[in-house]
């Protein structure tokens, strides 16, 4: 069975990849920071005759992550599926006006901790048959739209060391991609358009079934941005 650990699996987007994960047969390692949220998605995966392992973590506290990572190594021997989708918009304003340690969050989370997730994991995803890494990033980074500073600035970021990441890892077996998933109805977009009809959005199973496609062992693509739809 192909072992696969979500980043940000409590809800939303990184909820529906594990629900899609399970149902095509992988065991799925459930990393957020609410516990109540993580057992929702477990009772979800298991309504789907899936399996999964709970993990409350704040990936913030990026020194976890390399706990997390002997943990997995001790009880698998490997790491098969790395999808580092947990992410936070931070607040929408001038970047002049953004508070610094408002500033440090979104980078710590939607950055330094998927760095810290390379780290810790690429030894594990080189002992896979077909180790495959997907980082979720966002539309924002084609376009320079005001007062969404850090969390484009984070995401443009994410997506060139991920492509780093895929170009050193070009002569293994190790594939590694990334995901703008569109505008799908989750609690990040309505903290970003609060007053939206949500009746025209995606929702997030809408958009999981990428996910299959670059976690599957056949897949050779590297380095590329791939969209939802
Ligand atoms: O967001 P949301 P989405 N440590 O807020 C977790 C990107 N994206 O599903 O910790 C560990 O529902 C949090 O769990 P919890 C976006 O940038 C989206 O929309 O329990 N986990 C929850 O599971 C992001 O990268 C849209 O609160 C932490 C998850 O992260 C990805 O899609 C458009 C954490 C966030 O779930 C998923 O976002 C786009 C921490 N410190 C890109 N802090 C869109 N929705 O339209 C948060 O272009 N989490």
């Amino acid at each position: 069975m192909r072992i696969a650990l979500i980043t940000g699996a409590s809800r939303g987007i990184g909820r529906a990849i594990a629900k899609k994960y399970a149902e095509n047969g992988l065991h799925c390692v459930l990393v957020a920071r609410s516990v109540k949220d993580l057992e929702e998605t477990d009772d979800i995966i298991n309504s789907v005759g899936g399996s999964a392992t709970i993990v409350p973590l704040d990936l913030m506290k990026h020194d976890m992550i390399d706990s997390l990572a002997a943990s997995i190594y001790e009880k698998y021997g490997r790491l098969d599926v790395l999808v580092g989708n947990a992410g936070m918009l931070g607040g929408l304003s001038p970047i002049a006006h953004i508070k610094p340690e408002a500033w440090n969050n979104v980078i710590s989370l939607n950055l330094t901790a998927n760095y810290r997730l390379i780290r810790a994991f690429d030894s594990l995803l080189r002992l896979s048959d077909a180790g495959r890494a997907i980082f979720v990033t966002s539309g924002i980074t084609a376009r320079s739209e005001a007062y969404w500073g850090a969390y484009a600035a984070s995401k443009a970021a994410l997506e060139m060391m991920a492509k780093t990441y895929a170009s050193e890892v070009e002569f293994t077996k190790v594939r590694v991609n990334l995901v703008s998933p569109g505008i799908v109805n989750t609690a990040m977009r309505a903290q970003a358009f609060p007053g939206e009809n949500k009746d025209s959005l995606a929702n997030p199973d809408d958009v999981s079934d990428i996910f299959i496609k670059l976690a599957s062992p056949e897949f050779n693509d590297n380095g590329k941005i791939f969209t939802a739809d």
